[in-house]
Order: C-alpha cells, then sequence, then structure tokens
C-alpha cells in the first residue's frame, strides 16, 4: 500500500488466515465507532444452507448489535452513515487485498456487551439471487481486550476438520486471537481454485477450517468492522437497505 508500510503476518494456512498490525488507528477506530452510533440494530445470522434468517433472540446463535457505515461503491446505495474519511479507509481494504471496491459490501461495525458472543459459523454465503458470493474477510477490530475479559476470536478447525465437531464456544481448541485495536484478520471462505479460468460464484467451495466464533465477552465492550468481499460485485441488482441486510 502506497505511503504506509504494512506486514502480512500468516497465523495459519489451513485455513488461509493472516493478520495486519496496526491497519487502522486509533482515531480511525474511532471514527468508525462514532459513524455507526445511533444506527446499531440487534444482529441477525442466517442459516448457512436455507440462506433463512435465524431469530437471534430465540435460538442463541448471536448476540450482540450491528449498524452498517460507509459507501457501497454504488452511489445509487444510499442510506448509510458516510463520509470522505470513511471511504477513504475503504479505498485502504480495497488497496490492501486487491479487490476492487465494487466487490465490498459496506462495513459492519458490531457492538457487544458483556454476554454478548457468536457461535460457530461461516462468513461464506452465496447470494443466488444476485450470483455472488462472500470469499473473504477483513474483521477490523475496533478496540483492545485483555485475554481475561473474553470476547476473542476463535477458529477451532485450524489445521483441519477434526472428525469430532469442537466447541468453538469454550474459545479452548485452535487459533484464538485476541482483540487488539486497529488490528486487522484476513481470512478466505472459499477454497483456492486452480487458476486459468473464472469460477462461476456457485462452483466455489467453502472452507469448514474457516469456521469462526466470538467468544463470549466477560467484561468491557467489543467492537469491530466486518467488512465483506465478494466474488462479484454486489450491488448488481441487490436492494441494499436496511442496517439488518445479510
Ligand atoms: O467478533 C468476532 O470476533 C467475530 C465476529 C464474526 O465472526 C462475525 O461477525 O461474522
Amino acid at each position: 500500500m502506497r505511503g504506509k508500510q504494512l506486514e502480512l503476518e500468516t497465523l495459519e494456512t489451513n485455513p488461509r488466515l493472516f493478520r495486519v498490525r496496526s491497519l487502522l488507528s486509533s482515531d480511525e477506530c474511532a471514527l468508525v465507532r462514532s459513524m455507526a452510533e445511533g444506527h446499531y440494530t440487534e444482529s441477525a445470522s442466517y442459516d448457512e444452507d436455507s440462506g433463512e434468517q435465524f431469530d437471534a433472540a430465540r435460538d442463541g446463535r448471536r448476540r450482540s448489535h450491528n449498524a452498517f457505515v460507509g459507501l457501497l461503491h454504488n452511489k445509487r446505495f444510499s442510506g448509510f452513515p458516510t463520509s470522505e474519511r470513511i471511504e477513504r479507509l475503504q479505498r485502504r481494504v480495497a488497496s490492501l487485498i486487491r479487490m476492487g471496491m465494487p466487490n465490498a459490501e459496506p462495513w459492519q461495525v458490531v457492538r457487544y456487551a458483556p454476554g454478548g458472543f457468536y457461535r460457530l459459523h461461516q462468513d461464506g454465503v452465496y447470494f443466488p439471487e444476485y450470483n455472488t458470493t462472500r470469499v473473504a474477510t477483513v474483521l477490523v477490530y475496533l478496540n483492545s481486550l485483555h485475554g481475561d475479559d473474553g470476547g476473542a476470536t476463535n477458529f477451532p478447525y485450524s489445521g483441519g476438520v477434526p472428525a469430532t465437531p469442537r466447541d468453538a464456544h469454550s474459545c479452548s481448541e485452535g487459533r484464538t486471537v485476541v482483540p487488539h485495536q486497529g488490528d486487522a484478520l484476513i481470512f478466505y471462505n472459499v477454497l483456492p481454485r486452480a487458476p486459468g479460468r473464472v469460477w462461476r460464484p456457485e462452483e466455489l467451495v467453502f472452507d469448514s477450517t474457516a469456521k469462526h466464533a466470538a467468544c463470549p465477552l466477560v467484561r468491557s465492550e467489543k467492537y469491530i468492522a466486518n467488512i465483506w468481499l465478494h466474488s462479484a460485485d454486489p450491488t448488481a441488482g441487490l436492494r441494499w437497505g436496511t442496517a439488518n441486510s445479510p
């Protein structure tokens, strides 16, 4: 990236999981958090097979609030709080991961209170109606936590999917990352495909080892930004209108 030296640290190769330290400064983290203020709604989550929305309160899969901020590159889609400064950050992330702005969703800022969590899940979702898949995630920590605060991000299947399911909620297995303000995790939700031709989104295979969880937060608050990168422009034909878009 021009102007700022960043180091990509390989945390795991299976899943492909990387960390970039200090991608955002503390001022930039504060900016993203302040833009989300006043826009939070209860977080929803979706069944990976059917795409149906879970009832977060009833099925206990996810407990947090979220708000979308920043531009969806296509100016037709307005309604999210945005500014030149946050769009500059969006361009920074797009250039870091070498996927154009058109392939990124607006940023989902997530706020956890004590007791908040997100059980084991896969970010890779194929949206048949728009023919696009979320192929990669950039997860930015907007504040720091200590190990005993809880709220770490856990990849229980790092190294391979075991024969018996693992309990991601205890965060005792696999790779666990404690949030540090400004740092970003980058991981791929689909398996690599042989180069040489363009793969259709529906042919992409999800990487089960990329399943991850937000460990229960014991104290303090936790803020992250999810940046989901698509195989195609997710705005093509997409009505991207509510705070709880998937
Ligand atoms: O909060 C975290 O550490 C993980 C969040 C997450 O997995 C998600 O929002 O999809």
